[in-house]
């Protein structure tokens, strides 16, 4: 089989590092759009997630993973570890994400767990953070003796150039073979699992650092209607429930009159519309569970692997 201008190549490339470095703002800016959602808060990705950008010849197919988890040997959490060693397990290219400048324990944990036979590049991202560019050589050098990395690249996953530079690096690391994907795809995952993601994501942003991380999102109803006429837009019916583990954490979803889960019902109804290309009907409701992500069973009834 032969792309646009060659032979086919595609590969696998995980992304991984620890919680808060970038590494869905990264995948979300190859992929070109966004599918993985983010926010300042650890814990926001909790799924394997795989974004594809098919350039030229080249397929390029990128595996978001939870940052790894250290803190807390919850349920959750160890599920969560599980996601990130499955993902970097049969791939042809790591990228390990860390913040430029810093290299911390949690860093050095994901490191030790990288192992030696897949190609590695060291992705020091956020480099717009960095004020004293001068600090950024010597730092180099301490990483380049850490780990035979096949590249270290500083950049900014929010810098569109440096974006475009990554794919030329990871694109020599790619075998010769038949696409996965359609040339157009640009996810595996299905729009009932990014709506219950974007609730996620618009919770976490507009909770802040109130509500702990152990809130989910369980999706009741997912029903699509064709267009009534021409020129309309197919129609998504969601029901979604927020699960918490406090009465407390409850009234903070629901806000005073109802104001903040209004609201993160309203920007998640705007964000779907766009990135579904379709009108939708969002019903929100929230209810308290305590102790779910301590439970196993009820971790994987969430949807959890
Ligand atoms: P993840 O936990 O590794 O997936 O990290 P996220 O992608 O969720 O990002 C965590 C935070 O870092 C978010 O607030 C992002 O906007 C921010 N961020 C990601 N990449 C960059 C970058 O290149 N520069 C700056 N300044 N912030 C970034
Ligand atoms: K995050
Ligand atoms: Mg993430």
């Amino acid at each position: 089989t032969a792309g646009p201008t060659g032979p086919q190549h595609c590969g696998l490339i995980a992304i991984v590092g620890k919680p808060n470095v970038g590494k869905s703002t990264l995948l979300n800016a190859l992929v070109g759009q966004k599918i993985s959602i983010t926010s300042r808060k650890a814990q926001t990705t909790r799924h394997r997630i795989t974004g594809m950008r098919t350039i030229g010849p080249t397929q390029f197919v990128f595996v978001d993973t939870p940052g790894f988890q250290t803190l807390h040997a919850n349920a959750l959490n160890k599920s969560l570890n599980k996601t990130v060693q499955g993902a970097v397990g049969d791939v042809d290219l790591i990228l390990f994400v860390v913040e430029a400048g810093s290299f911390t324990p949690a860093d050095e944990r994901v490191l030790k767990l990288l192992g030696k036979g897949i190609p590695t590049v060291l992705l020091a991202n956020k480099l717009d953070n960095v004020h004293r560019r001068g600090d950024i050589a010597p730092w180099l050098q301490t990483m380049q003796a850490k780990h035979d990395f096949a590249e270290i690249v500083p950049m900014s996953a929010k810098n569109a150039k440096d974006i475009e530079r990554l794919f030329g690096i990871c694109g020599k690391y790619l075998p010769e073979q038949p696409w996965f994907y359609g040339e157009d795809e640009l996810t595996d995952r299905s729009e009932k699992f990014l709506a219950s993601e974007l609730v996620r994501e618009k919770l976490f942003r507009l909770t802040g650092d109130e509500l702990p991380y152990t809130s989910t999102v369980v999706i009741d109803k997912f029903e699509e209607e064709p267009p009534q006429k021409k020129g309309q837009k197919r129609l998504l019916r969601i029901a979604a429930t927020i699960v918490v583990e406090r009465d407390g954490h409850k009234a903070m979803v629901i806000g005073d009159k109802g104001e903040r889960i209004k609201r993160i019902g309203m920007e998640t109804r705007v964000e779907l519309e766009k990135l579904a290309d379709a009108k939708v009907f969002l019903e929100l409701w929230v209810k308290v569970r305590s102790g779910w992500a301590d439970d196993e069973a009820r971790v994987r009834s969430f949807g959890y692997e």
